[in-house]
């Protein structure tokens, strides 16, 4: 009964020797034998049909007229050999192997809705704009694949290879590769700032397995005016007059309900005891806000740095006019709305919103960014560190690691940077010798520190006072 209905399913044409075998069906066995191969209905209509030619190189005025025609606003060419992909040729080889071609594009966002203090307001055109760069880089590939040339578009943001997390979750890095363009250049709050539409764009690049013969140059300028106002905009402190730019202050915030901003409102749900607790927790507008989330795409909490950047020949004319008129309409409104921010605990944006913004209330989470081994704990204790925090804090830190993951590494915290290397270099202020999983497990508060002690599993030499100084630089 069984093998007759295989037959049944068994395209016309394959050997009979295709039945299944002890239940398994042997993918050598499902193979047409060449004679039937010759007679198939496809194989004889390709081979009568003249084949279109593969094109290459491509014409860059072709590149250029079917990325506009895509719904491309802008777009500039770069070949995979120049120096500025140098850091993710590797990635964008392992998606599209014969990648030769870059074809990087902007969208423009329309600007009154992005610059609104309404979330729902902005978020839609945030959403709107990044769906229509993804409908974008899928024309282009559409096109491409008509001619014949393999074409890949890399999501604009979402979805990220999320089973890598907590290492780098996405493969093409559009920034860069945007500014190698000519699509404009970074700004001070690390947005690319096209030289006409400003910071209102969100970027697409598409990798193309065929060569083109003529390639952008980055904009000579930075239509970046360094006139701070996103500095003077961002609720959290994320973006310093400097050009700092805090990875973890903008992130716990800005991305509350997006990847481990999640992952902590699942852990509040489970560490809850009952509803009331939740709700001590949680106010409902929070949880109502979560679900709105998950069911309509994640909303962004602020993205106030974009919002107010007067850069850009089409968005200037307002600033130049009246700037005072121009703080009020974009600035103010949103220094002034009343608003929950979500900091870490004991970390810079705590402090910063206290100071600056006291009729803003801080909720302290967790960022809930935490390493799963010695290695992400190396690679992400950078993007966490608290400069802030750090003030007055000069010394060297040498970890030996032992168990699972054998290793060696020296951190160093001087005017206010912390930087991290492989080995054991300069003369230790503080030596942690540390079982690889129970220090992993510390981290991420599943395993106690004076137990650890206690059990040798953790040993610390140095004045404890540098070990609590550094610990306040990470906080969690
Ligand atoms: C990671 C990321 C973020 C991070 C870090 C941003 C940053 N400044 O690098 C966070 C979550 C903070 C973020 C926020 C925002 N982002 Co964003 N983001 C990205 C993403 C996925 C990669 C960024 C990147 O390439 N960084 C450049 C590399 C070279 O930076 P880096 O110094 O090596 O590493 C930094 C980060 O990448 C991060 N990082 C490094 N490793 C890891 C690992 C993990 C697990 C995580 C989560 C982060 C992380 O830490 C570093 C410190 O800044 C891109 C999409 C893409 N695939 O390119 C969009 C992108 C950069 N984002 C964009 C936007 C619009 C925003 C927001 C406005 C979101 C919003 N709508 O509210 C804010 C703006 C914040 C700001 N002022 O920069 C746009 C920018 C458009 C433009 N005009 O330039 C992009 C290009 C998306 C797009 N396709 O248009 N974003
Ligand atoms: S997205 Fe928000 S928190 Fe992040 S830098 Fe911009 S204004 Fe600051």
């Amino acid at each position: 009964m069984e093998d007759r209905f295989a037959d049944k399913l068994r395209p016309r044409g394959l050997g009979r020797q295709a039945a299944h075998r002890g239940g398994h069906t042997r993918y050598a066995d499902l193979r047409p034998n060449k004679v039937q191969m010759n007679d198939h209905p496809t194989v004889i209509k390709i081979r009568q049909t003249a084949r279109q030619q593969r094109i290459d190189p491509i014409d860059p005025s072709w590149l250029r007229e079917t990325a506009l025609a895509a719904g491309a606003d802008d777009c500039g060419i770069v070949s995979i050999g120049r120096p500025e992909v140098d850091d993710q040729r590797e990635a964008i080889l392992r998606i599209l192997p014969g990648t030769r071609t870059l074809l990087c594009y902007v969208c423009r966002m329309n600007r009154t809705p992005v610059a609104s203090h309404q979330r729902s307001v902005a978020n839609l055109e945030f959403h709107q704009t990044g769906h229509h760069v993804d409908d974008t880089g899928r024309k282009i590939v559409e096109a491409c694949e008509r001619i014949g040339i393999q074409a890949v578009n890399s999501p604009v943001g979402f979805p990220l290879e999320a089973s890598r997390y907590p290492e780098v979750p996405w493969d093409v890095s559009h920034k860069p590769l945007a500014v190698a363009a000519g699509l404009g250049q970074m700004g001070i709050h690390r947005n690319v700032i096209h030289p006409r539409f400003g910071n209102f764009i969100l970027l697409g690049t598409v990798l193309i397995a065929a060569g083109t013969s003529e390639e952008s140059k980055p904009v000579d300028y930075n239509p970046c005016l360094s006139c701070k106002l996103c500095v003077a905009a961002c609720p959290t402190g994320a973006i310093a007059p400097d050009g700092h730019f805090d990875f973890t202050s903008c992130y716990t915030h800005n991305y509350r309900e997006f990847l481990t901003g999640f992952n902590d409102w699942v852990e509040m749900v489970a560490d809850s005891k009952d509803r009331f607790d939740y709700r001590a927790k949680m106010t409902d507008a929070e949880t109502v806000s979560m679900w709105q989330s998950l069911s309509f795409g994640a909303n962004y909490k602020s993205a106030y740095c974009i919002a107010v950047c007067p850069a850009g020949e089409e968005v200037i004319p307002p600033f130049l006019d009246n700037r005072k008129e121009f703080l009020d309409r974009f600035v103010t409104p949103l220094q002034k709305k009343v608003e929950r921010i979500y900091a870490a605990p004991g970390g810079d944006a705590e402090e910063y919103v206290r100071r600056r913004y006291p009729h803003k209330t801080v909720k302290n989470v967790s960022p809930a960014l935490r390493p799963d081994s010695i290695t992400t704990f190396l690679f992400l204790s950078p993007k966490v560190f608290q400069r802030g925090q750090s003030k007055g804090l000069d010394a060297v830190y040498h970890f030996t690691f032992t168990g699972k993951e054998e290793r060696k590494a020296t951190m160093v915290i001087r005017n206010q940077t912390l930087t991290v290397e492989d080995g054991h270099t300069g003369k230790a202020d503080v030596h942690v010798t540390a079982d690889s999983e129970t220090w992993v497990g510390f981290v991420r508060k599943e395993k106690n520190l004076v137990w650890a002690l206690v059990r040798r599993a953790i040993k610390v030499s140095g004045p404890p006072k540098l070990l609590a100084a550094f610990g306040k630089c990470f906080p969690a």
